[in-house]
């Protein structure tokens, strides 16, 4: 659904005001949005998966591991997919408030997508570079969002998700690099003249939640605290927006209606997306190619992008 559809139907979730300055911004935090309850759930969800990553030696389907994990100390960047590995996961992403948040923001009828649950570990927790999402997954239209859910408080220190404002309005970048490489990043030097001055660090107490447009470009800093930082991430769009290439996070929830009906005609916009690799392939972590990448803006060693 476009922008202007999805305006045309009344909020329920959340103010007029904070759904006009999403789609100025790009992105929307709402402060303490999940109460305690989904909160205590989730974090237990969270400690099981990770006490089942414990004797892992090497990622597999579901898990990223982070440098250093060991059996003593298990240490992930990433749980791929949590709704399929915990039935608290799939209850949260299409039964709990996020639902009619996403309702509000991408129109009445609502399709999941995919979803991870990004791990920044304590002093190791990787930096993210500047990115767009939507090149990872293109859609028909430009209405899927990420809704993103802090288990934890998540101040600078952190590694918080950050935007640049406004940016989802402007161009779509390629993730290629210039041998074709994908690697999922935007040097810097080719991000608009001033945008320095737009970025946004989205914090927020633990059970906020952040939300960004699949145009607006976006990364993280490294966790530097003794903290974790634990974000829940899932991925919606509305029902008539068809995603062209294969998911590469693909599960079985992928095209669940989680609130209204099914589309009969899909979405379309007119703004092209470049494709990106055929990820039935299979989906390589593109920090395989970021070591021999121009490596602006983020040392070699530590690029974690996946989508
Ligand atoms: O976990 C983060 O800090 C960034 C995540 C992100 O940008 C992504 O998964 O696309």
């Amino acid at each position: 659904m476009l922008e202007a559809d999805v305006l045309s139907y009344p909020v329920k979730t959340i103010t007029t005001e904070q759904r006009v300055s999403f789609f100025a911004d790009g992105s929307l935090v709402l402060e303490g949005f999940i109460g305690r309850r989904w909160l205590e759930r989730l974090r237990h969800a969270a400690s099981e998966c990770i006490e089942k990553a414990r004797d892992l030696m090497e990622n597999d389907a579901a898990y990223v591991l982070e440098s250093g994990h060991s059996p003593e100390r298990p240490a992930l960047r990433r749980l791929n997919n949590p709704v399929c590995h915990h039935p608290d996961f799939w209850l949260f992403a299409s039964e709990s408030p996020i639902v009619g948040l996403a309702a509000d923001l991408c129109g009445p009828h609502v399709k999941f997508y995919h979803s991870k649950l990004n791990f920044k570990w304590p002093r190791v927790g990787q930096q993210f570079d500047w990115h767009q999402d939507i090149p990872a997954w293109p859609h028909t239209d430009y209405s899927p969002i990420t809704i993103g859910l802090y288990l934890e408080d998540c101040g600078v220190e952190q590694g918080p998700l950050m935007t640049i404002k406004g940016s989802h309005r402007g161009e779509l970048h390629s993730m290629y690099d210039k041998d074709r490489n994908w690697v999922l990043r935007i040097p810097e030097e080719n991000l608009e003249p001033g945008w320095e001055n737009q970025v946004v660090n989205l914090t927020g107490s633990a059970g906020s939640v952040v939300v960004l447009n699949c145009r607006v470009i976006h990364g993280s800093h490294q966790n530097t605290s003794a903290k974790m930082r634990p974000l829940l991430l899932n991925v919606y769009s509305s029902a008539d927006s068809m995603p062209y290439a294969f998911n590469p996070l693909a599960n079985k929830y992928d095209g669940v209606v989680v609130c209204g009906e099914p589309a009969r005609y899909a979405s379309h916009d007119p703004r092209g997306c470049e494709l990106p690799p055929d990820w039935s392939k299979g989906y390589v972590g593109p920090w395989q190619h970021q070591a021999v990448g121009e490596g602006k803006g983020i040392q070699s060693d530590s690029h974690t992008h996946e989508v």
